[in-house]
């Protein structure tokens, strides 16, 4: 029976040489992991997992700092045949109680220093196993492991068996586990190693989190599958991401990084001629970022488009002759994906004309964990998913994304949900009601805003209902301001009118 295991095809495409650096470690404590450390680090974590004798389709979650052994987790997760579930490390205890309690972990991974509140939470939420693991290699999952064999064959996997579970909002409403196959995942890495062109001789510079699509998908696959070696960064940098840039040639980043580099005088032609190749995603990518790219680096941004539910699902050309990277589009479709835009009623949209982007394809996601509702709705009688984002395709097949049709904030590459930081402010202490709305952020390209109405006779301070709310959410989801005021724009069927307060608000972060 052959083996749709991606880890699997991730490992078969490990250099002969296994001494070969494969993660060369840029901040923190350093160092090098050869393919052979990958190997047998992953080996014995899978190892350990097994010796757990978890059901069938265990879930495994996740919150722990960037680290190589972080990675080495996740790929032994899959190597071992159960399911990845990764937790933003910004993520404070009511975030963390609910993925907990609605996925239902096996096992729970957290940092030594949460362990107290981390592995109450999952104890009571049934969890069987908590280990700990920390940024310089400490903690209980690799104390345990080190004991266990080095020698591992992967579980045999079909294609469409679960291999993570990513929590996303969707379209709207609450945190959803979307469902990612091995087929899912290792088609979508074959795809882009085809059209991003991938060359022996690759480096890829690493600076995003592993806790998303981005990070622990779309770049760490598509270096692995292609056996090239990554500088790692556990945080990002720009100062020290353009100084290793003459060692690299490909690089991934949210648009933020590149705002970020760009403020930095050393970013030049000269440090960027050994890159070939830099990828922007996750979020909008200006055009003045696109352009002041050119003209600092003398490298065009490739922009490209996707989804937790869907992995990628556009992207500019990557080689010349396929076409040119287009400023504001996020390209054509990839191969095999299908992208079409359709009226409010379901009709299709002439070319260039403005819609719905719906999408199909081996990438795109079974369903949300435990919503068979929810996710039928999310789908198109004919098959195609909602993405929930509102844009174009033209004739020759590129995309453009205009707007959102789902009500959802991107700052800095993260997605924060209006409903559900305004359903935290409304629970706090003469709160009437509230808004939350983004506007233009020169720095996370969207900054969160609340505007909030005290119920009558109740006073409100702004700063200590700010100092309340980092208390109980990420830190990336606290609005950067709250505003105080008597009442809601609304219109005439009472539905507040947030277009109003983005016009008011649009301003407030000018560069
Ligand atoms: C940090 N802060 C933020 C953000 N990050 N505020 C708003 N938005 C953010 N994204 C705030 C913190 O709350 C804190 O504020 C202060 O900045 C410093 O925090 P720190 O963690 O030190 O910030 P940083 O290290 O400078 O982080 C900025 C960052 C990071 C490097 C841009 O946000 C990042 O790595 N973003 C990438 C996200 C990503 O990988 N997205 C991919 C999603 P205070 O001091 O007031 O508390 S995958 C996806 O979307 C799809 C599928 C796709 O297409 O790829
Ligand atoms: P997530 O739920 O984290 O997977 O975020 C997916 C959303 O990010 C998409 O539905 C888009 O709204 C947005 N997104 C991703 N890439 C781009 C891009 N290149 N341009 C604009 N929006 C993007």
């Amino acid at each position: 029976m052959s083996n749709s295991n991606l880890f699997a095809a991730l490992r078969a495409a490990f250099p002969a040489n296994l001494d070969a650096v494969a993660i060369d470690v840029a901040d923190g404590a350093g160092g090098a992991y050869s393919w052979r450390d990958l190997e047998r680090g992953t080996a014995m974590l899978a190892n350990l997992l097994a010796s757990l004798g978890l059901p069938a389709g265990s879930r495994v979650a996740v919150q722990t700092e960037k680290s190589v052994e972080a990675l080495m987790l996740y790929l032994a997760v899959l190597r071992a045949g159960y399911v990845f579930l990764p937790l933003n490390t910004a993520y404070q205890s009511a975030e963390i109680d609910y993925f907990i309690g609605n996925a239902e972990p096996a096992v729970v991974v957290c940092a030594p220093k949460n362990f107290a509140w981390v592995s109450r939470i999952a104890f009571s939420a049934g969890t069987g196993h908590v280990f700990t693991l920390g940024e310089t290699r400490e903690g209980t999952l690799l104390e345990r492991a080190a004991v266990c064999s080095d020698q591992h064959t992967p579980a045999v996997k079909a294609a469409d068996d679960l291999a993570a579970i990513l929590y996303t909002s969707g379209t709207t409403g609450r945190s959803k586990g979307a469902m990612l196959s091995h087929g899912n995942l290792l088609s979508n890495a074959q795809t882009l190693k085809a059209c991003w062109d991938w060359q022996p001789g690759d480096v890829l510079i690493h600076a995003l989190p592993i806790f998303h699509v981005h990070g622990l998908f779309v770049a760490s696959h598509g270096a692995l599958l292609n056996g090239s070696k990554m500088i790692w960064f556990g945080r990002f940098d720009p100062k020290a991401t353009i100084a290793r840039m003459r060692e690299a040639t490909v690089f991934m980043g949210v648009p933020t990084l590149y705002v970020r580099m760009l403020a930095e005088p050393a970013l030049t032609n000269e440090a960027a001629s050994h890159m070939r190749l830099f990828i922007s995603g996750s979020a909008p990518l200006l055009v003045e970022t696109f352009d002041s790219w050119i003209e600092r680096t003398g490298h065009t941004l490739l922009e490209r488009y996707g989804m937790s539910e869907t992995v990628m699902l556009t992207s500019n050309p990557c080689r010349a002759q396929d076409g040119a990277r287009r400023r504001g589009t996020v390209g054509p479709a990839l191969p095999g994906v299908g992208v079409r835009v359709r009226g409010d009623h379901g009709a299709p949209c002439p070319v260039g004309e403005i819609g719905h982007i719906q999408v199909r394809g081996p990438n795109v996601f079974s369903g949300y964990w435990r919503l068979p509702e929810k996710t039928k709705e999310e789908f198109t009688n004919d098959g195609w998913f909602k993405t929930g984002d509102v844009g174009k395709i033209e004739a020759d097949g590129y995309v453009t994304i205009v707007g959102r049709s789902k009500d959802l904030i991107i700052s800095g590459g993260y997605n924060v949900y209006p409903a559900e930081i305004e359903g935290v402010i409304n629970d706090l202490p003469g709160v009437a009601e509230s808004a939350v709305i983004g506007v233009p952020h020169p720095d996370f390209g969207e900054g969160v805003v609340a505007v909030v109405v005290a119920q009558p006779g109740a006073t409100l301070d702004a700063a200590a209902m700010v100092a309340h709310l980092k208390a109980q959410i990420a830190n990336f989801k606290v609005p950067k301001h709250l505003f105080v005021v008597a009442d809601l724009p609304r219109n005439a069927m009472g539905k507040v009118q947030k277009n109003l307060l983005r016009e008011q608000h649009q301003g407030l972060f000018a560069a």
